[in-house]
Parts: C-alpha cells; sequence; structure tokens
C-alpha cells in the first residue's frame, strides 16, 4: 500500500515538472516574463518589508535564486500531494493544475499585464501536465476497473482502453515527463536570458538628486474638493496612450541613449553616465492631442531628469538643425521644433515621475518631457535616440497618418465635480475641475450656470489654486447654490497671455480639440 502511495505521489511531482518546465520553455521563447519570477515577484511585493529584510540578510545576494529554488520545491510537493489525492478522485488533478495555472497567470499578468498571454502560456503548459499525470494514474489503474470495460469491439492498438495498466507504462510514462520537462527546463534556462525582468532593474535604481529641488506642493496650489482631481496625479492613475501592444522591456545593461544626426559630436550614454549629468526637476501637466473636451487624457506629474538643452550643448547642435526626433525602441518617433527646447521651458529626458523611477508604462528607463506640447510630437517613451535633423526633412509617427506637424498644447478647462448627468441635493455645493493652457498657465476660470428653463446666465469667477508652474494645470472651484431645476454648467478658462478659450467646437483631429465644456445636471426638490 505504502509503495503505490508513493508512485502517486512520483506521479504528480513529475507532472507538475512538465507543466512548470514548459511553461518555462513557452514563457521564455514568446519573452514573457518566466512564471517562476513572477511568483517571486508576487511574494516580494505581498511579504511584510521585514521578511524581505530577514532574507535579503540572511541570504545576502542569493536571496532571489533561493526563493525561486523554494517556490520550484512548494510547487512540486504540492503536485505529489495532487498525485496521492487524484488517485481516488480524478478531479483533484484537474482542480490541482487550474489553482496553479490562476496564481502563475495572476503573477505574469501582475508582472506584465500580458492577461492573454500569460493565460495561454501557462494554460497550454498546465495541460501538458494534466496530461501526464491522468496518463501515470491510469497505468496504475486497478487492472479489475478496466476489465469491467466492454471488450468486445474490433479492438485497435491506440484504444485506451484496451491497454493494459502496467508498471510499465507507468514507468515509461514517469520516464518521459521527467526527460520532457529537464530538456524543458534546459531549454528555458537557454533562452530565459531574453526576458528582462524591468521591475528588479527599476528596484536597483537609485535616483540622483536635483541639483536644485523644487519645494513641496505649496498648500495653496491644492485644492480639496472632493471628487476633483488631484493637483499631481499620482503614477497608477496616470493616463498611458502609446502604440505599443505589449510595453517595452528595456535591458539597462545594453540599452544607450544616442543624439545623432546634425550635430558636431554625436554623443552615446548609458544610464549611470546620464544620471551624472545635471538634474533637474520640473512640474509639467502631460495632454494627449486625442484628448475629447471634457475628456480625461491629461495628468500632472513632478518629473526628474536631464535638460533637454544641456544634452544639446554637449552633442553641440548644428545651426540648420530645426528639429528633435526622439526616437523609441520600438520605432515610435515624435519631433517638434528645436527652439522649443531652447526656449527656457523645462524640456527633459525624464528619468524619474513623482519621486519614482520612470514606470515601464511610462517610458522607462527614458522619455522626452516637453512643456508646453501635446504627447505626440513629443513625449516619446522608452527613449534611445534623440535625432537632430530638419522640419522638411522628416516626419515623425503621427504626421502621415494626418495630424498636425506643430502640436502646441490648446488651452482647455475641465469640470470634474458635480458629476455629468447626476442628480445631487439642493443646498451649497462646489463646482470644481482643472484648466491647463500648455506653457501659458491659467489666469482666470469662469463658469456658468444656466437653468435649462432660461436662456441666459450671468458668468461667474471660479477660485483657483496657485499655479505650481506655467506648465501645470491649475484646479478651480466656485460654490453654487444649487437650487431644484435641472443645469447646464459650462466653464471657460483664460490662458496667461489674456488668450480665451474659443466657444468654437473641432474635434481632436488634427490639431486637439476645442469648444466649453458643458455638463447637464439636476438639483433634486428638496
Ligand atoms: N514610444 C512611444 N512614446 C509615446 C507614444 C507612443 O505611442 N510610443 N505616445 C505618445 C503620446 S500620443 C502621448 S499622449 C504620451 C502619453 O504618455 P503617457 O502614456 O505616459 O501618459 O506618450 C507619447 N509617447
Ligand atoms: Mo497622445
Amino acid at each position: 500500500m505504502q509503495r503505490w502511495r508513493v508512485l502517486d505521489a512520483l506521479a504528480g511531482l513529475l507532472a507538475f515538472a512538465v507543466a512548470a518546465a514548459f511553461a518555462e520553455l513557452i514563457a521564455a521563447v514568446v519573452t514573457v516574463v518566466s512564471p517562476i519570477v513572477a511568483v517571486g515577484d508576487g511574494v516580494i511585493r505581498l511579504a511584510p518589508a521585514a521578511a524581505v529584510h530577514f532574507a535579503t540578510s540572511t541570504f545576502g545576494t542569493y536571496d532571489k535564486p533561493v526563493l525561486l529554488s523554494v517556490i520550484v520545491v512548494i510547487t512540486l510537493v504540492f503536485g505529489a500531494l495532487v498525485g496521492m489525492a487524484a488517485r481516488t478522485r480524478p478531479m483533484i488533478a484537474t482542480i490541482g493544475f487550474t489553482a496553479w495555472w490562476a496564481v502563475c497567470s495572476i503573477a505574469v499578468w501582475a508582472d506584465q499585464t500580458m492577461v492573454v498571454a500569460a493565460g495561454a502560456v501557462i494554460g497550454g503548459a498546465a495541460l501538458a501536465g494534466c496530461f501526464a499525470l491522468n496518463q501515470m494514474l491510469a497505468a496504475r489503474l486497478p487492472t479489475e476497473r478496466i476489465l469491467v470495460e466492454p471488450a468486445s469491439q474490433p479492438t485497435s492498438a491506440n484504444d485506451p482502453r484496451q491497454r493494459t495498466p502496467s508498471r510499465r507504462a507507468f514507468f515509461t510514462w514517469a520516464a518521459a515527463s521527467a526527460g520532457a520537462s529537464a530538456v524543458a527546463a534546459a531549454g528555458a534556462q537557454r533562452l530565459g536570458g531574453r526576458y528582462v525582468d524591468v521591475e528588479a532593474e527599476r528596484r536597483a535604481i537609485v535616483l540622483p538628486a536635483a541639483q536644485s529641488p523644487l519645494r513641496a506642493v505649496p498648500p495653496g496650489a491644492a485644492l480639496d474638493t472632493p471628487g476633483l482631481s488631484p493637483l499631481i496625479t499620482p503614477n497608477s492613475e496616470f493616463y498611458r496612450i502609446d502604440t505599443a501592444l505589449s510595453v517595452p522591456r528595456v535591458d539597462l545593461e545594453k540599452w544607450r541613449l544616442r543624439i545623432t544626426g546634425m550635430v558636431e559630436r554625436p554623443l552615446e550614454l548609458t544610464y549611470a553616465e546620464l544620471a551624472t549629468m545635471p538634474i533637474a526637476e520640473a512640474d509639467v501637466t502631460l495632454t494627449c492631442v486625442s484628448n475629447e473636451v471634457g475628456g480625461k487624457l491629461l495628468g500632472n506629474a513632478r518629473w526628474l531628469g536631464v535638460p533637454l538643452p544641456a544634452l544639446l550643448e554637449r552633442a553641440g547642435v548644428h545651426a540648420g538643425a530645426t528639429q528633435i526626433v526622439g526616437r523609441s525602441v520600438d520605432g515610435f518617433t515624435a519631433g517638434f521644433p528645436t527652439e522649443v527646447a531652447l526656449d527656457g521651458r523645462a524640456a527633459m529626458v525624464a528619468l524619474a515621475m513623482n519621486g519614482q523611477v520612470l514606470p515601464t508604462e511610462h517610458g522607462f528607463p527614458a522619455r522626452l518631457v516637453v512643456p508646453g506640447l501635446y504627447g505626440y510630437v513629443s513625449a516619446t517613451k522608452w527613449l534611445t535616440e534623440i535625432h537632430l535633423t530638419t522640419l522638411e526633412a522628416f516626419d515623425a509617427y503621427w504626421i502621415p497618418r494626418g495630424w498636425s506637424k506643430l502640436g502646441p498644447i490648446k488651452t482647455q478647462s475641465r469640470i470634474d465635480v458635480p458629476t455629468r448627468g447626476r442628480t445631487i441635493p439642493a443646498g451649497r455645493t462646489p463646482i470644481a475641475g482643472v484648466a491647463w493652457g500648455g506653457i501659458r498657465s491659467i489666469s482666470k476660470v469662469e463658469v456658468r450656470v444656466t437653468a435649462t428653463s432660461t436662456k441666459d446666465a450671468p458668468w461667474m469667477m471660479a477660485r483657483l489654486g496657485d499655479p505650481l508652474s506655467h506648465s501645470t494645470w491649475r484646479q478651480w472651484v466656485l460654490e453654487w447654490d444649487a437650487q431644484p431645476g435641472e443645469y447646464d454648467i459650462t466653464v471657460c478658462a483664460t490662458d496667461g497671455d489674456g488668450e480665451t478659450q474659443t466657444q468654437d467646437s473641432a474635434a481632436p483631429a488634427p490639431s486637439g480639440a476645442t469648444g466649453w465644456h458643458t455638463i447637464r445636471i439636476k438639483v433634486a426638490d428638496r
């Protein structure tokens, strides 16, 4: 009896070895994060800081290999238990592999947000493991159970019902499983180098300090109206727009920032070299040209990086080089006039966003940030080359696709509260939102509340938060005494040059939406 159970455990262990090894191999081939590494990342993320500290201080630099080995051992022990349980209840095999699939898929997804790829890769491996387990368990079925199966039909050698369970069949499957998982694991090992663990790279970076750090956000700049967009957009809530199907994972060892084209001294800088250049900080609101009036495709962050003028000066830009083109590791390009980078605005190669190493989705290891320009002409993420050319000689990614060559941000404003279409209680209520004007800042925000039963209403002056910089949005708020009824609320901003937002509606294409943001709301009867 005992020996039987040992063989069941062996079957389960080998089947999970097959699944784990194949998951590693397929992940390596399609360059998805290793599921074992992903689970390890998940453990590090979920573990209390004290436990991580204990591991690092106990195992030193071996803490990661130790963690990964522990995960492998746990997987195999889990497999052995599943094998023992599945002998009498075959459903357990399916449940065990499904559980394994779910844990690995969630971990890979958490690392990489590649939901479909992760699920499919690990699902395929789970099926292979489940198949191997069923073969081994079937080979060990008591002979009587097979014999009650009808044996009258014409037989074929491949008919599973005709296969006699035997020790031989079991050990053949066991050996095949062991062999296949060893080969798959070895293959994964060889190919595994192609996957870059960006989160580990990001964790290892110690950010340089700005030469003259910005002061903390002044209290008068941020309004605290509930529902109003925070003055600084947290990285996790920052909008994301790009053409990348999967987020580029840059190998920092191999990554270089090149400055090429019409320059005296072409440059090639490593991340470390870039980080030792003068470092600046700037608060800049990033905006997408595709943002509809009232849309959410913008965010405000504190960026840290190397001022673009410093890099251009080091390279020595030719007098005739009228265009700066940023090129991403994935081939995306964005271009803007050279004079824009040199007119005093805080254009930079950003390395950090809101005090954190640039998040992978927002361009790790480096991206361009140019105040006052829409992202599609300026904000190249996963930057690898800054190419100096002329405006005539090159059109960047979105230009042949119908978007305008120059992309200055248009003055706009948005109502955040109350929410469009809502019914709110009568009484004093704040109307609040944000307004932005590229590098022109905002000097005035006016709000009009028109009862739908009437035609005209006066414009009222909103209270503004103090400006953070010329290139950031300003929050605004207006206290309104809401009486029962139905209303249209409209906002209109004036920028720092005294230019008021046009009422004329324009679609985002080709140069950015215009028009006044208006929402309709109801105020409930008392
Ligand atoms: N490599 C790359 N960089 C890119 C893009 C892109 O598609 N690929 N999109 C640009 C556009 S259109 C915008 S609006 C901003 C958005 O930056 P975010 O995703 O960090 O908010 O990135 C810009 N940089
Ligand atoms: Mo954009």
